[in-house]
């Protein structure tokens, strides 16, 4: 039987699976005795052999290496090879994150790509000249910096079980799986063009060479945008390997699926173009939404208005007079409005918004409050110049992505 490495609960039991024979083989168990210590409890024997690993060999080979960077959990929820921030480490900071506080998500593991090995490839019915690219060739080539957000569609995801009392499928996120930076690198435009981009060019598909491949399609409009960049330098710095690493796509205000790390290739096509991140994930599923073929229910472009405290969950903050903290921010525009509630929405007040305020990254906000002893529920819910803002909840999707619905903060006054 072939399984569907496309589920990624399917590929990580795979994965798993594959782990601990190659660990039993090491030690010398026989498949039979592997299975039986699996029949007596899978977590079980998963412990049982690493401390007989441990006992036999210098060191056990780490579990956790699908992420490079160190996540302590002082900064990050650790979700295996997804890392979310901790919002309270970001408590009157500066405008970006710094790229050790970022979140990561990888769909297998952080790619390792050798810098002169690798090469960009651009190909496909849309471009007249296929071309491939150095490392050197892109940084030769002309470059802008921008201060974007990247966040995840499941950013949020939690709160769907908040609001349905039914868990939507997927790492169940707070609100950390977003940063901003900024990021440093070509217009993806200024490369199509030295490929000979075509009027009939319809759809661009970066591809990542990480394990799964990872490959987001998007629309020529999207991809020609002037800020729509091919990627190699995060807050001034080479890009680390955990975000791509040499080069990564940025698409501003969109899903972060979109913004393939480790690119390898582009196809550009006169045709639609699909890819499992498009038609079974990041597409919104549920009573509310119907399929458009062949994917399983609306693509999802932008990112909605969400906003967070800079406190952590669950927080608890000592009695006194403070400032409260916090940021909002929109795939669609600049954030025009932040209120704040200090009891569950009973009365709103009206944030102070800071400079600077960067559309498709996000404003920082603070408003005084005496803080008494007692337990809160804060709410923040922000607008931005379209007039999108942040309802009461969501309609459910079962993969639980955009979540903009306000969220109570619950908060310990002690
Ligand atoms: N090649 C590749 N690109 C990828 C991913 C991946 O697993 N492989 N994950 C995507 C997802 S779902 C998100 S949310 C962002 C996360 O970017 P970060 O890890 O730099 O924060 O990268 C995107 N780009
Ligand atoms: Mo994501």
């Amino acid at each position: 039987m072939r399984e569907d490495f496309r589920d990624e609960r399917v590929y990580a039991q795979v994965r798993a699976d594959e782990w601990l024979w190659a660990r039993a083989k090491a030690m010398g168990l026989s498949r039979r005795r592997l299975l039986g210590l699996l029949a007596a409890g899978a977590g079980a024997a998963a412990a049982g052999l690493g401390q007989l690993a441990r006992g036999r060999t210098a060191r056990a080979a780490p579990a956790t290496d699908l992420v490079v960077k160190p996540t302590p959990p002082e900064w990050f929820n650790d979700f295996g090879s997804n890392k979310e921030m901790r919002w309270e480490v970001m408590y009157n900071r500066g405008y970006e994150v710094p790229k050790e506080l970022f979140f990561v998500r990888d769909h297998s593991r952080t790619a390792r790509v050798d810098q002169a090995a690798w090469r960009l490839r651009v190909e496909g019915s849309g471009v007249a000249h296929p071309q491939e690219f150095t490392y050197d060739d892109i940084l030769g080539l002309p470059s802008v910096s921008v201060m974007r957000f990247v966040e995840c569609a499941g950013n949020g995801r939690s709160f769907f079980e908040a609001a349905y009392g039914k868990r939507a499928q997927g790492g169940q996120w707070h609100l950390g799986a977003i940063g901003v930076a900024e990021w440093t690198g070509v217009p993806l435009r200024e490369v199509l063009d030295r490929c000979g981009l075509q009027r009939t060019a319809r759809d661009v598909m970066p591809e990542g060479v990480d394990e799964l491949k990872v490959r987001r399609p998007m629309p020529i409009s999207k991809a020609i945008a002037d800020d729509t960049l091919l990627v190699y330098a995060m807050n001034g710095q080479i890009l680390p390997p955990d975000h791509g690493f040499p080069l990564r796509m940025l698409v501003p205000g969109w899903v972060g699926v979109a913004n393939t790390k480790w690119v390898g290739r582009i196809e550009v096509s006169d045709e639609p173009l699909f890819s499992p991140w498009n038609t079974d994930n990041y597409v919104l599923i549920g009573p509310d939404y119907d399929p458009d073929p062949p994917s399983k229910g609306p693509r999802l472009t932008s990112q909605v208005v969400k906003s967070a405290f800079e406190l952590a969950w669950d927080g608890e903050v000592t009695a006194g007079r403070r400032l409260l903290r916090g940021r909002s921010w929109s795939g669609q525009g600049k954030i025009t409005k932040v209120e704040v509630s200090l009891n569950s929405g009973k009365t709103w007040q009206t944030a102070n918004l800071r400079e600077p305020n960067i559309a498709q990254a996000w404003v920082r906000w603070d408003l005084a409050w005496n803080a008494t002893p007692g337990h809160y529920g804060l709410i923040a819910r922000a607008t931005d110049e379209r007039g999108n803002t942040q309802p009461l909840r969501v309609p459910f999707n079962e993969q639980g992505y955009l979540y903009g619905g306000i969220v109570s903060h619950p908060v310990s006054v002690t």
